[in-house]
């Protein structure tokens, strides 16, 4: 079972850094040996192969303030709630219903959805909304390796996510914070760009209920709320999805909300974020700096309107 993968770290080897990036070091170079020794490659050249052309190398955010500080209005509104109280979601067995504009809906068993993916490490900037960003190592897998297995039908223009609605499970649910459940969307081919993971994971450990286990989305260049959390539902759909905060409040939220630091929020700026474990601030990037690779798939758009 691939999901396995996530553990191979035990919990204080996780929060130590050094050790996690040794041992990232060691693997890069003894895959690198073993492949320089088959083909007589150099060491450097082969071992640089291992890591994803997609991770960032920056400073990661400590794995404490990524599990501890988080957003989750399942679990409540504060930072500090989904660590203390997402305990109550039961996230195994765990079951995903695929419906829509494809040929293969039904309702899967989250192993059975897993069994075929190879799980992998990605270092990603992620941005929210409100200003602050992180460096996480997620593990996952390209959500485009699932929409292809679903083979959604030429109407399926978009891809629309929930998550669990259970207000036994999910305290937050019970006050009308957000029209329940949490909903999300993206276009077919914000979709299916390699950069879209759904995420497993942090730090190669399961990902912690707080962070949206067992199954999240992960959307680099767009703001943190986009990367819908402990998914239950996905559908194909001929027409755009509105998402939980555009529903809350279409001046602020838009559908897009890719990270943009020339537009701002109706109530602040977003040119610049404070990271995590940090204090100086720093400038934001358009796209999150994942331009080179999404930049096209807004060509001709306005982005001031497209928000
Ligand atoms: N179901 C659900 N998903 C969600 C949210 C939420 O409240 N409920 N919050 C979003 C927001 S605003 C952010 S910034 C990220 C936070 O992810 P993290 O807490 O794992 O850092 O999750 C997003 N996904
Ligand atoms: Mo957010």
């Amino acid at each position: 079972m691939l999901i396995k993968k996530n553990n191979e770290l035990s919990e204080n080897e996780v929060t130590d850094f050094s050790v996690y990036h040794n041992r990232r070091k060691f693997m890069k170079t003894a895959a690198g040996i073993g492949i320089a020794a088959v083909s007589g490659m150099p060491i450097i050249e082969a071992s640089a192969k291992t890591v994803s052309p997609y991770s960032t190398d920056e400073k990661l955010t400590d794995y404490k303030d990524i599990t501890t500080y988080c957003n989750f209005y399942e679990f409540g509104t504060g930072k500090e709630d989904p660590a203390k109280n997402a305990h109550t979601l039961v996230t195994s067995p765990w079951d995903v219903i695929v419906e829509g504009e494809c040929e293969k809906p039904g309702k899967y068993n989250l192993e059975d959805l897993l069994k075929p993916v190879s799980v992998e490490e990605r270092i990603y900037r992620f941005r929210c909304v409100e200003g602050w960003s992180m460096v996480i190592p997620w593990m996952g897998f390209p959500l485009a390796d699932l929409i292809k297995r679903m083979q959604p039908t030429s109407k399926a223009k978009y891809v629309y996510f929930e998550t669990l609605h259970d207000p036994k499970q999910m305290p937050g649910q019970r006050r009308a914070v957000l029209d329940w459940p949490y909903v999300e969307g993206l276009r077919m081919d914000e979709a299916m760009n390699p950069l879209t993971l759904m995420g497993t994971g942090i730090y190669g450990k399961d990902l912690l209920n707080q962070n949206g286990a067992p199954l999240r989305l992960v959307v680099p260049w767009k703001y943190g709320f986009k990367s819908i959390k402990s998914i239950a539902k996905i559908r194909f759909s001929e027409t755009q999805p509105v998402n939980s905060w555009q529903k809350a409040n279409e001046n602020e939220y838009g559908f897009f909300s890719n990270v943009n630091p020339d537009v701002s929020h109706p109530r602040w700026s977003q040119r610049r974020e404070r990271r995590i474990g940090e204090f100086r601030k720093i400038k934001t990037q358009l796209f999150n700096g994942y331009g080179e690779q999404v930049a096209s798939l807004y060509a001709g758009m306005d982005l001031k309107k497209n928000f």
